[in-house]
């Protein structure tokens, strides 16, 4: 089986696979795109113009981080999923969650105003607070063992510490369950190796060519 992984290096989502795949030590190669400039092959297998997209035998196509995360876990061991069907389910329910995180965090990264930076701030923050009380005393979101909701969070946190440097977010630094997840998860090498090299920087770049306010106000 091939598996080729269609990438934009700075997306969160696509992260979530690169760790999933790592965590299995699956072999898959990497193809990165300019989502600024979407190549017309792209566009021909990506029904939703969105990355990550998992090419599967040069043949299927898969879109959607989850799903390709499941398929991933469905076809090689060990399973990331709890084998209790309603447990798999409610981790399904907060991977769901983390997506919308992502959007919130996303919007907090390139707001360049007052208003669109507090609105996306309170969302991300109503959203950590809950995840704060749903999540387990650790290590991993589950207890003692990494799951794919361990691999659908690892990205927010790492971009969370890395905004967090840049601009100190008390809000972040009140999580303690959160932070200490967040720093169990961002020491495992599938994790520190999901991103290129200098990433904190790429992310600081990409924040400076937004005009974000997070940076203006650093
Ligand atoms: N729900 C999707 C979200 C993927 C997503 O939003 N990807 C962004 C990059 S981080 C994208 O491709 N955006 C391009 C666009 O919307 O045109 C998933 O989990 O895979």
């Amino acid at each position: 089986m091939t598996l080729e992984l269609i990438s934009f290096p700075l997306c969160p989502y696509v992260q979530r696979s690169v760790i999933t795949l790592l965590h299995k030590e699956v072999l898959f190669t990497l193809t990165h795109i300019d989502l600024a400039h979407k190549p017309d092959w792209f566009l021909q297998i990506s029904p939703m113009g969105k990355v990550p997209c998992l090419r599967v035998d040069d043949d299927v196509v898969l879109f959607e981080s989850q799903v390709i995360n499941e398929y991933l876990d469905e076809t090689t061991p060990p399973p990331l999923h709890p084998a209790d069907p309603l447990e798999r389910a409610r981790h399904r329910s907060w991977i769901a969650f983390g997506g919308d995180a992502l959007a919130d965090q996303f919007q907090m990264m390139v707001a360049q105003g007052e208003e669109r930076f507090t609105a996306a701030h309170r969302q991300l923050f109503e959203k950590l607070e809950r995840l704060e009380a749903a999540a387990s005393d650790g290590p991993f979101f589950a207890g003692d063992s990494f799951s794919l909701v361990d691999a659908a969070y690892a990205p927010l946190f790492m971009r969370m510490e890395i905004l967090h440097n840049l601009r100190p977010l008390p809000r972040w630094e009140s999580l303690g369950k959160l932070r200490r997840w967040a720093a169990h998860l961002l020491e495992l090498p599938e994790v520190a190796a999901s991103v290129q090299p200098g990433f904190p920087e790429q992310i600081r770049n990409y924040l400076s060519e937004k005009g974000s306010l997070l940076l203006r106000s650093a």
